[in-house]
């Protein structure tokens, strides 16, 4: 047939006649000869293991691994994998599961993919697979490719609308139900050409047909469609993501620092990061940055916060706090806004700068200052680390070095019976790398063991039941 391009191939598929359970069929064609192998598994041969013999075994890291898959005509099933089961070389493990393929919806005629290799190559392969017990086994559709260059090309072509029109050229009609026997099984069907190549294309288009309308459920399991570049180094390139939106800038509430908040892999909390959080970062970052002075110390004149899928909660590097949107978005009217703002202390305190040889900032005494001025400064009212919260915890364990709420609760008991100022000058002294047990003693005459024992025990009395 002439195609768009000029390029003469004639396409003669003979039609089925079942020779066992491969077959072969050549089509002389002018320049080259179009093969098709089709390989049917019935459903008492067919297993997981794939172990084709006349087609190609399904490919992990084809062409189209990376490439971009889409739906031009027609919609999928909702109980179907979604196209990605199409091109993730992972190949179903029994022969009805819905969600390990990609199939078009119940009762519709059937639909058109895309496929998109992101950019030209010469194609020796297209082979597709399939897996049901019943008429949703076999397969019938028509192959086109495009190079896309010509200037009536769509990618997307529209339904109904013949693609050879839109700048596509026709390779194949594969039709794989078998005249007798079982209908159901595993079929595989490989596109070749005996010249080693199809052609250069960068786009492949099935244009997919049910095998049965007897029912609504005639639409063919894919399990995986493979392009086999000529070239083995071919990688496809998928398609650049869309470009992500500025992220969120403010001003802290003295103008000294720039904040940005970056929501933009989590869009859904944009507006709670934005609104809520941010202007309470920008508000307490100078009282943080008051609460936290030491000599010759300047706090950081911006920082960022990164919402994302990840673990845990959060963490703070240097000037960058990430957090984990799963996370935040459990607790977005409990702990989001407070642990952050513990976040941003860490920013602040900056303990990594200690000069070289000074001592290393004790880690309990970093979390504790940290939720210290959490829950004692920016949130008392949450009771997170008072002695509401420890008559709330099963066996407390009450070392003043237990790090967070508990060395908290050690710091503001501190504060409030030797020095109001205790943690500004420990603050000071881990910044300077000069952390000891002489701070303790110089501010409160004692050790931090002897009021470590000193807190315990007017905890435990706070705790007994009558009290
Ligand atoms: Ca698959």
């Amino acid at each position: 047939m002439k195609t768009a391009c000029g390029i003469v191939h004639r396409i003669v598929v003979p039609p089925i006649v079942p020779l066992g359970t491969a077959l072969l069929f050549a089509a002389a064609a002018a320049h080259a000869e179009v093969q098709m192998r089709v390989e049917h598994r019935t459903p008492s041969e067919a297993d997981s293991t794939w172990l084709l013999k006349a087609v190609p075994r399904p490919s992990t890291n084809d062409a189209a691994t990376l490439a971009s898959f889409s739906i031009a005509a027609g919609a999928a099933d909702d109980n179907s994998g979604g196209l990605d089961k199409l091109h993730d070389g992972r190949m179903p493990t029994d022969e009805d599961q819905p969600d390990a393929n990609f199939f078009f919806a119940a009762g519709t005629a059937g639909g058109r993919i895309v496929i998109d290799l992101g950019r030209a190559t010469d194609l020796a392969q297209v082979n597709t697979y399939s897996w049901h017990p019943n008429t949703r086994g076999p397969q019938v559709y028509t192959l086109w490719a495009s190079d896309g260059t010509q200037t009536n090309f769509n990618a997307r072509v529209p339904p109904g609308t013949d693609p050879q029109t839109c700048g596509w050229q026709k390779l194949a009609s594969v039709d794989t139900r078998p005249k007798t026997g079982p209908v159901g099984g595993q079929y595989a069907v490989s596109v070749s050409n005996s010249d080693g190549t199809l052609g250069r294309f960068r786009y492949v288009l099935l244009d997919v047909s049910r095998t049965e309308d007897s029912d609504p459920f005639g639409n063919t399991f894919y399990s995986e469609v493979d392009v086999v570049s000529a070239d083995p180094e071919f990688v496809a390139t998928p398609p650049p993501s869309p470009p992500k939106p500025p992220p969120f800038r403010l001003r802290s509430a003295d103008g000294y620092c720039e904040i940005v908040v970056d929501s933009s892999d989590a869009p859904d909390l944009k507006e709670w990061a934005e609104q809520t959080l941010a202007p309470v970062l920008a508000e307490w970052y100078p009282k943080v940055v008051a609460m936290l002075p030491s000599e010759g110390y300047t706090a950081p004149t911006n920082f960022t916060v990164v919402l994302r899928p990840g673990r845990g909660v959060a963490a703070t590097g240097g000037r960058r706090i990430t957090a984990n949107s799963d996370w935040i978005r459990r607790e977005l009217r409990g702990e989001a806004v407070g642990a952050l703002l513990h976040e941003m202390v860490h920013v602040v305190q900056q303990y990594g700068r200690a000069p070289r040889g000074g001592s290393r900032p004790p880690g309990w005494l970093t979390e504790g200052i940290t939720d210290y001025i959490r829950w004692f400064k920016f949130e008392p009212e949450s009771h997170g680390a008072d002695i509401v919260w420890l008559r709330r915890q099963r066996n407390p364990n009450l070392r003043y070095d237990a790090s967070y709420r508990i060395t908290a609760n050690f710091l503001n008991w501190v504060a409030e019976k030797y020095d109001p100022e205790i943690v500004r000058h420990l603050n000071a002294a881990i910044r300077e790398g000069k952390y000891g047990e002489s701070v303790w003693k110089e501010f409160t005459g004692k050790t931090a063991d002897e009021l470590g024992a000193e807190w315990k025990a007017q905890i435990e009395q706070l705790l007994k039941p009558d009290q």
